[in-house]
């Protein structure tokens, strides 16, 4: 999964994606770099980000989402907790709601998503963005995520949301510290036991630069792919990332080794390749 964010106030690409042009090539381009979804969001969630009107973050996203439906077939999520920019963004054609709040934030967002038969993100965050780092507390911080995305998977179902479209996320960052973030990442099989496809996100975050003592997100790229690395050997099925090139080559190693031989081949691994 590709991150396209259409946000000038975004931590990593301030100033740079803001306008919809640039998103859109930005997305066409992962697309060919082999990226099999987009992640469209126009409100940065870091801690501290001033929170979005609806009208600019429609503003934001729609024509990004018409524009890289008008080209591709790539299926394109949507990064919003809102209902209204939810329901706008699958009109022009977006294919999956990525809700960092897991259906709490808008009690309308899980009603649109069932009557809509499509695929949801849910995601764990402790607080809420301005203020989720503040201080992280959990007893025993995997078996809390663990239970927290079991229920709010039977909270879906209750509103009419299949299970074959549920996709749950640990949310690396959201409300935790370095070591929360490090025993999730090493506990995912853990995660794996509720029973649904896992989307891990690490791409660039502040815990791989208070690993490599504390560099700036322009330097956290080898972080960010060992990260992917190690998170799609634990079984994450979907990496969000802004280095789609980079990721698909590392994942695409480190899946040969994994299956003993490349993954869009069959056959006898003694006489193959
Ligand atoms: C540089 C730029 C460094 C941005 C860090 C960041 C997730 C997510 C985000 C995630 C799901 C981010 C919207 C945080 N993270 N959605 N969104 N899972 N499902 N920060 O982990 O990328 S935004």
């Amino acid at each position: 999964m590709g991150i396209v964010n259409v946000t000038p106030d975004s931590f990593y690409d301030g100033g740079k994606r803001f306008d919809s042009a640039r998103a859109v090539a930005d997305g066409f381009k992962m697309i060919e770099s082999g990226a099999e979804i987009l992640d469209i969001g126009g409100e940065s969630t870091r801690p501290g980000a001033q929170p979005v009107s609806l009208a600019e973050e429609l503003r934001r996203v729609l024509p990004v989402i018409r524009e890289l439906r008008r080209g591709s077939g790539v299926p394109i999520s949507v990064d919003t907790y809102k209902e209204a920019v939810a329901r706008a963004a699958l009109d022009v054609g977006a294919d999956i709601v990525n809700d960092i709040s897991a259906l709490r934030f808008d009690p309308a967002m899980a009603a649109l998503v069932a009557r809509e038969g499509v695929p949801i993100i849910l995601m764990h965050m402790q607080g809420e963005p301005r203020t989720m780092q503040r201080e992280p507390y959990y007893g025993d911080v995997v078996r809390e995520v663990r239970e927290f995305l079991a229920e709010r998977v039977r909270s879906a179902n209750q509103a009419g949301i299949g299970q074959e479209r549920i996709i749950i996320d640990p949310g690396i960052g959201f409300g935790k510290t370095l070591a929360h973030n490090l025993a999730l990442l090493k506990n995912l099989q853990s995660l794996k036991s509720v029973g649904q496809p896992l989307l891990i996100g690490v791409s660039r975050k502040a815990f791989i630069g208070k690993i490599l003592n504390a560099a700036g997100p322009e330097e956290r790229l080898e972080g960010s792919l060992a990260a992917a690395v190690a998170a799609a050997l634990s079984g994450a099925n979907i990496l969000r990332v802004h280095d789609v090139s980079e990721t698909v080559r590392a994942v695409r190693v480190a899946d040969a080794i994994r299956l003993g031989r490349l993954l869009d081949q069959v056959g006898d691994n003694e006489t193959a390749g």
